[in-house]
């Protein structure tokens, strides 16, 4: 989330050294109430059939349904009876060395701002709907609770071999854009795809994107798209593989691996893919189309 995004070099005005700062709920009015009540009532429709199980169970045992931006004080009294996770408050991007710390420490930091009504299908940083209703319902989920902490660990190692750019490739493709399967269906996972109205259909429904069995090596060789629809998805069989295929894995062979063999782009299919659904790249033909003069 961090790439050609504004991170401040220290950390903000009133923000701790680990760039938390108090979430103040009574600071919200109505509006941002209303806000997130609006995108929350389209969200949970829309996911309907299309959100894996895990997260449709996180929304129901976190209490994601009452009424207005949450109290993350409260929050994470019930998160972290279930898992240890407390969502804590950032005025926005933090440095990745941040992040990853918060991870490894099982704080999952969520921003204290909501977008405007006037920003609801698309925003710059991740707000407090993408990150709370994104990605907080999952850390219920124990299996999904590990992989995210050793996300964290496996991140502050990666500074260690700069290869931070590799690493956010495999949080890009799962925590934000994953697809898994459930009961021979594809099913949502990712925070970036559940939070937003047009990618939850497009990932699952659109004929254009690639949908690709993950492959760890295969991840943290594919660049990504900031700005818009993934051109490929990549599918997880379970979060017990996922985090069987991360936290096991000595990440110092991956990164010599990953030093051999070139980066793809986004739309690439290689031979050896198991592809769910070779796309046909339309919806990007056709936006490169139109923005010719
Ligand atoms: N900061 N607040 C916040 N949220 C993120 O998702 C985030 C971040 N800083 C860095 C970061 N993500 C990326 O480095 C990850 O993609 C690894
Ligand atoms: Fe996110």
């Amino acid at each position: 989330m961090s790439d050609g995004l504004h991170i401040h070099e220290t950390p903000p005005e009133g923000a701790g050294p680990d760039w938390t700062v108090p979430q103040d709920w009574s600071h919200y009015d109505a509006q941002e109430h209303a806000v997130w009540d609006l995108l929350f009532a389209r969200q949970t429709a829309q996911l309907q059939g299309r959100a894996c199980e895990a997260y449709l169970r996180g929304l129901d045992v976190l209490s994601l349904s009452r009424p207005g931006i949450p109290d993350f004080a409260e929050l994470s009294d019930r998160l972290t009876k279930l898992t240890g996770w407390q969502v804590v408050a950032v005025p926005g991007l933090v440095p990745d060395a941040v992040f990853f710390d918060h991870l490894a420490n099982r704080r999952f930091v969520a921003g204290n701002f909501i977008r405007r009504p006037d920003q609801l299908d698309y925003l710059e940083e991740p707000d407090v709907f993408h990150d709370v209703f994104g990605h907080v319902p999952l850390l219920a989920d124990p299996i999904y609770a590990d992989y995210m902490q050793a996300y964290g660990l496996g991140g502050l190692r990666s500074l260690e071999f700069g290869a931070i750019h590799k690493l956010a490739r495999l949080y890009w493709y799962t925590v934000e854009f994953g697809l898994i399967e459930e009961a021979d269906r594809l099913k949502l996972f990712g925070a970036g795809i559940v939070s937003s109205h047009g990618e939850s259909e497009f990932a699952l429904d659109d004929p254009s994107p690639n949908r690709i069995a993950f492959d760890l090596l295969r991840v943290m060789r594919t660049n990504y798209r900031i700005d818009d629809y993934q051109q490929s998805y990549f599918v997880i069989p379970s979060f017990e593989a996922l985090l069987k295929a991360t936290a096991e894995a000595d990440f110092a062979p991956v990164y010599a691996a990953l030093e051999t063999l070139d980066d793809l782009a986004p739309p690439d299919v290689l031979p050896d893919d198991r592809l769910f659904k070779r796309g046909t790249q339309a919806y990007w033909r056709n936006k490169t189309a139109r923005a010719k003069p």
